[in-house]
């Protein structure tokens, strides 16, 4: 929160006024985290957004649980002050063995809870443990998460799309008439408003309290599309799913995906039931074509 005033915007590898290495703070945050999961005794196997390899916790420490996470999403948006966040999906060991890195390629339907953190104009934990939605707002007088957002359900239609309208020119014909029903709907309905951030955590926020899409298509450039698979697109999905709403890659049910590696990627569309049907009904026809 004092990232301004405690010069930690700084690049990494400048030096602070103390000489100390600078560093960025998702690679601070990612250190934070790793070093607080591993002593938690609670996990065997962590997967960041930070780290190429998953980290295997040792013996002595191991516990029950593998955690996904990407420890400051959006923090490209840190140095203009835009809400950026933490998510993150919590797996069981798939048995009793030794932990390996298929305890952590398992489909979204697996996960036991999953949820992100959001840094913003208050401080918000929204999670599910699979029994529906609820958030938390930081109390920074009690250092206490408050719960301020019980049982949260997204409406079934919303009146936002939430998509970078910059990567136009390179999506599929689906993604492109969806978003052109969006902003020329033929129904006689009033057009959508079109809301982006460009942070997931803010975006996703948004959507999961106002209702609307979230759409990261495949594109031209990138096939996959540029979310990953297991710590931005499952727990998103994992999220959306309980709180009413559905998550589709434009080819199936999000969470039913099984990822190969542990940075897969994978295109989304999230958000309130009846908008995302609507874009699942364009994909069918694509593929009945
Ligand atoms: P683009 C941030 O870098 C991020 O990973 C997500 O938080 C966000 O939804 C997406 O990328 C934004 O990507 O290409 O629109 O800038």
């Amino acid at each position: 929160m004092q990232a301004g005033l405690a010069k930690l915007i700084g690049l990494a590898g400048e030096t602070n006024v103390q000489g100390e290495e600078q560093k960025k703070l998702d690679v601070l945050s990612n250190e934070v985290f790793v070093k607080a999961l591993t002593s938690s005794g609670r996990t065997s196997i962590l997967v960041s957004e930070e780290d190429e390899e998953a980290t295997f916790v040792e013996p002595s420490k191991r516990g029950k649980y593998c955690v996904v996470f990407d420890p400051l999403d959006g923090s490209s948006n840190i140095d203009c002050g835009v809400s950026i966040g933490t998510i993150f999906g919590i797996y069981m060991l798939k048995d009793g063995g030794e932990p390996t890195i298929d305890d952590v390629l398992q489909p979204g339907t697996n996960l036991v809870a999953a949820g992100y953190c959001m840094y913003g104009s208050s401080c918000m934990l929204v999670i599910s443990t699979g029994s529906g939605v609820n958030g938390f707002t930081l109390d920074p007088s009690l250092g206490e998460f408050v719960l301020t957002h019980a049982d949260i359900k997204i409406p079934t239609k919303g009146k936002i799309y939430s998509v970078n309208e910059g990567n136009a020119k390179n999506w599929d014909g689906p993604t492109t008439k969806y978003v052109e029903k969006c902003k020329f709907p033929t129904d006689g309905s009033s057009p959508k408003s079109l809301r982006y951030v460009g942070s997931m955590v803010a975006d996703v926020h948004r959507t999961l309290l106002y209702g609307g899409i979230f759409l990261y298509p495949a594109d031209k450039k990138s096939p996959d599309g540029k979310l990953r698979v297991l710590y931005e697109v499952f727990p998103m999905a994992y999220l959306l799913e309980q709180a009413g709403g559905q998550a589709f890659t434009g080819k199936q049910r999000a969470l039913e995906l099984i990822p190969e590696k542990i940075h897969d990627r994978s295109p989304i569309f999230l958000g309130s039931y009846d908008d995302v049907e609507e874009i699942k009904a364009l994909y069918a026809a694509e593929q009945k074509a």
